[in-house]
């Protein structure tokens, strides 16, 4: 009954998500046209957002003839590598990254991010602390000043699944909110991540001292990782409506 869903997430109304997907492609082609050089070990992200830079990475190998190594931050970015027949690697031969690209579900004033709506927050934490710099690409929806104002299902948690009653109990005593196992769309059971793994969403009340509660929370036992990405980004790249991309 478990269902894998890493990497999907469903959008908005039409018309909003068809000015997305187009902000999404100008945010993600111009970081890789800014960031990607020839001889690269890149980090590529999940999510809708990377589909669109790996299409232009995809093109630029091509055309520039580019030599440039990929590290997948989840099954849904190895699928992408392949099926654009990029070089496919992992961190047991590139441990070191030149730089890693992937999106957000919401990226506030100081550049902290929640990240795991798809429920890949892991492997993209793991490959975005590999790299020398952490490139987020995202639409004008997920532009923030403060956590919480966009994003309205809380912070996704990775856990044990023996554990995720006691750190839900734990989580709402020290930080208040609501925690809820993330269900599949079917409802039929839980979502697991690619690292077998469940995810928590915890709807949090205000905001807070993030960087202190990402620790609190990761020395819970059983807690995997948590989705509060604090002082990785180094730039963000939104796609705006008005067709132009901003960069923070
Ligand atoms: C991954 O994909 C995430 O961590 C985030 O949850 C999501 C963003 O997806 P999209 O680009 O589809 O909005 O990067």
């Amino acid at each position: 009954t478990h269902v894998f869903v890493c990497g999907s997430r469903s959008s908005g109304s039409r018309s909003s998500s068809v000015m997305a997907e187009e902000a999404k492609k100008l945010a993600a082609y111009a970081a890789v046209d800014n960031h990607v050089r020839n001889s690269h070990v890149l980090g590529v992200g999940s999510g809708s957002t990377v589909v669109y830079a790996v299409e232009r990475l995809a093109q630029r190998v091509r055309q520039e003839k580019l030599n440039i190594v990929c590290v997948p931050t989840s099954f849904q970015a190895r699928q992408l590598i392949l099926k654009h027949s990029l070089t496919l690697s992992d961190l047991d031969r590139h441990p070191e990254l030149d730089v890693a690209i992937d999106g957000a579900d919401e990226v506030d004033a100081m550049l902290t991010l929640i990240k795991g709506g798809g429920g890949c927050l892991t492997q993209e934490k793991i490959v975005a602390g590999c790299a020398k710099h952490f490139i987020v690409i995202a639409d004008y929806r997920k532009d923030s000043k403060s956590l919480g104002q966009q994003w309205k299902k809380g912070v996704p948690i990775e856990v044990i699944p023996m554990a995720y009653v006691p750190i839900s109990r734990s989580i709402m005593q020290r930080f208040g909110g609501e925690v809820s196992l993330r269900m599949a769309v079917s409802k039929a059971g839980p979502v697991v991540t690619d690292n077998s793994n469940f995810i928590l969403d915890w709807k949090f009340e205000q905001a807070q001292n993030w960087k202190e509660v990402n620790f609190a929370i990761k020395m819970i036992p059983g807690v995997v990782e948590t989705g509060l990405f604090v002082g990785m980004a180094e730039k963000v790249y939104f796609g705006m409506e008005d067709g132009t991309v901003k960069t923070r």
